[in-house]
């Protein structure tokens, strides 16, 4: 489990309380997991907090950049530094159930897919206490990403979201994605473009309670508009090509 976070000092304690319910599901099903936290150059001391809380769990590593380099970078890290087969990514800041990432794995598992993704915007879905002006623009990207893509990306309603289980050398094999948070929904269109199998699952997002929003509202929208040019055209392009 890739845990990238960057200044989350606030939520160390609510991460390692949720991680100790996983584990409990985890062991039920004598399943055995590694943490492994990416810290992005954080400069609020997460890291020695985390080392502190959570040092001594078997399954905890720590992964660290020098300095900031973004989300994107931060999971390109820990998916190349992870050992198992599976991999997921969960945020930091425990926003989507953690009981999720065992739907995650029976989805992927039961329908011999690459990706399994976690869909707030599913019909089956939820959101919770997050901006009504938040949720039109996240909203609105994921649209976009269905019409960029066609019929490929048919089923599938949420792409900003990072919360997955991956078949890690399914995701390694992808182009490389950018250092920043648009990634996330970029890994989805990459996996779709080449033919891997997604499912979608439906989850509950949640506001953060503790820490801050990284999310830099403006820069992240433009890059997201840039992306799905780029998308759009593709399709365009192979439409012309027949
Ligand atoms: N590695 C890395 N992780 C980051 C960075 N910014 C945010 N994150 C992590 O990525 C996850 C999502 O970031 P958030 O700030 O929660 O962004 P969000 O979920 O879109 O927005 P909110 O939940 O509303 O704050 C969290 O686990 C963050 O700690 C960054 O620059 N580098
Ligand atoms: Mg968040």
């Amino acid at each position: 489990m890739v845990i990238p976070f960057y200044n989350e000092a606030d939520g160390v304690e609510h991460v390692a309380e949720t991680l100790a319910r996983l584990d409990a599901l985890l062991a039920q099903r004598e399943l055995v997991a590694e943490y492994l936290f990416v810290d992005d150059g954080s400069v609020d001391g997460t890291a020695d907090l985390l080392r502190a809380r959570l040092g001594t769990h078997p399954a905890f590593r720590l992964l660290a950049h020098p300095g900031n380099r973004g989300f994107g970078a931060a999971f390109r890290t820990g998916a190349e530094g992870a050992h198992a087969p599976l991999l997921a990514c969960y945020d930091f800041d425990c926003t989507y159930p953690v009981e999720d990432v065992l739907a995650l794995l029976d989805a992927l598992e039961a329908q011999g897919a690459d990706v399994a993704t976690a869909s707030p915007y599913h019909p089956g879905g939820e959101v919770v206490g997050v901006s009504a002006g938040r949720l039109l623009q996240s909203k609105a990207a994921s649209a976009l990403y269905r019409v960029a893509l066609g019929r490929a990306s048919r089923g599938i309603h949420t792409f900003s979201c990072a919360f997955r289980v991956y078949r890690r050398e399914a995701l390694l094999a992808l182009p490389p994605w950018s250092d920043r948070f648009l990634a996330a929904s970029e890994v989805l269109a990459q996996a779709i473009l080449r033919g891997l199998k997604v499912v979608e699952v439906p989850s509950v997002l949640s506001q953060r309670q503790f820490g801050v929003s990284k999310l830099r509202s403006l820069p992240t929208t433009v890059a997201h508009l840039r992306m799905l040019g780029r998308l759009g055209a593709g399709r365009l392009r192979r439409k012309l090509l027949g």
